[in-house]
């Protein structure tokens, strides 16, 4: 019914406008075409710069609006080193696009006012004027190779590789329809071998078990990242196009099925800190159910996430995961606490071709439980246990109530 009364109305506006132009051909005939001519001139004109004025406006109360969306200010800052400088490329090319905008607006509507149709003048005609042509060409070929020396350079930074020796943390995601599976390497620090014939309902990565390097892999089922340590992300994709996309960290690259691709970034705000910043504004200072009193503050409730960026089917909205970046020691805790994915689900199986032989796993004892492991007597370490006894009293309490 809405769509009938639509076309029915865009119909009626077309014959109106018709009519209006026979009037106006109508009322030409009788006053000459001349007057009708130069009158249409004047008005079309002067309306032209009303136009500009009111376009301008707007043009720069929305970039003023959603500049906190754009260009990454106020609660959504970047958390990622090269975050800083991607957004300061932004900002940069903004400004230059913006002037030449502002500017080319102006002059193209002061001309067309200026240089209105008046009875009596005459167009000029210039085949061609050495000195613009220069202008024209060299002030926009500075300008765009200002920005692209300064673009590319922050591109290579970005997507520089681990230097060999640098001290970094890996694991892999994998997009499928529709969610993602994330696999840290495990005690040994390698990422094991897989083969898409083997990928099953057990084997949802096609892991090969015969390479001892995936007896330690893990899956888990947040993303959960060291502050200020370099990360690389190894990115495949099981069926369609996805895309690795951590907004706040300002990291996105597409997962393509059997080219493996890699992002590298360090994280510089723990979860807790990007907490503490977001409390500071009014938008996050409400109750996440503004129906209940009782409920946590917006900021409270903040994660970082990851969401797919590639539009892979219906159920892309769900490809959902939650990043969680925490103190050093925390991440080492949290890594200890989680399990092989060989271990608890293919040991001992029909799937496993180890089965009834002993078999030595880094860090694990050989009933699959998470063993001990080798035990620095650093500060650190002794971090990592009283983080351990906090986390398992705060279970307890909560177990209790
Ligand atoms: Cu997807």
């Amino acid at each position: 019914m809405i769509i009938l009364l639509t076309l029915l109305c865009l119909a009626l506006l077309v014959i109106v406008v018709i009519q209006i132009g026979r009037v106006s051909e109508m009322a030409g005939l009788i006053r000459g075409e001349e007057d009708v001519q130069n009158d249409s001139n004047y008005w079309n004109s002067r309306l032209g710069l009303v136009f500009m004025v009111l376009f301008l406006i707007g043009s720069v109360a929305s970039a003023i609006y959603y500049k906190n969306y754009m260009l990454g200010y106020g609660p959504h800052e970047a958390a990622s080193m090269h975050g800083i400088a991607m957004d300061k490329l932004f900002n940069m090319t903004l400004f230059f696009t913006g002037v030449v905008f502002i500017v080319t607006q102006i002059v193209l509507f002061w001309f067309a006012y200026k240089y209105r149709g008046i009875e009596g003048r005459k167009a000029l005609h210039i085949s061609h004027d050495n000195r613009l042509e220069i202008v024209w060409t060299a002030i926009p070929a500075v300008v765009m190779a200002i920005l692209v020396v300064f673009g590319l350079n922050t591109w290579n930074e970005i997507m520089q590789d681990i230097e060999p020796g640098e001290d970094y943390v890996e694991l892999e995601m994998t997009g499928y329809q529709f969610g993602w599976i994330a696999r840290y390497p495990g005690e040994d620090g390698v990422l094991g071998s897989r083969d898409y014939r083997q990928t099953s309902g057990i084997n949802p990565l096609g892991q090969v078990w015969e390479d001892p390097a995936n007896h330690d892999d893990m899956h888990t089922n947040e993303i959960v990242l060291p502050v200020n340590k370099k990360v690389k992300v190894r990115l495949t994709a099981r069926d369609v196009l996805h895309s690795f996309f951590l907004p706040h960290f300002r990291v996105k690259m597409d997962c393509v099925p059997g080219t493996p691709t890699f992002f590298v970034f360090t994280p510089t705000k723990t979860t807790e800190e990007y907490r503490e910043e977001l409390s500071k504004y009014p938008e996050y200072q409400v109750r996440e159910d503004p129906n209940d009193p009782t409920s946590p503050m917006l900021w409270e409730t903040f994660n970082y996430e990851l969401a797919c960026a590639e539009l892979c089917g219906t159920g892309h909205g769900s490809m959902r995961m939650v990043v969680r970046v925490v103190e050093d020691y925390e991440y080492r805790a949290w890594l200890r606490n989680q399990s092989s994915y060989y271990l608890t689900s293919i040991r001992g199986s029909d799937h496993d071709p180890f089965r009834g032989e002993d078999l030595e796993i880094d860090g694990m004892d050989d009933a699959g439980e998470p063993g001990e492991m080798e035990e620095e007597s650093t500060d650190e370490t002794d971090e990592e246990d009283e983080y351990l006894s906090e986390v398992s009293e705060e279970d307890d309490e909560t177990e209790t109530e």
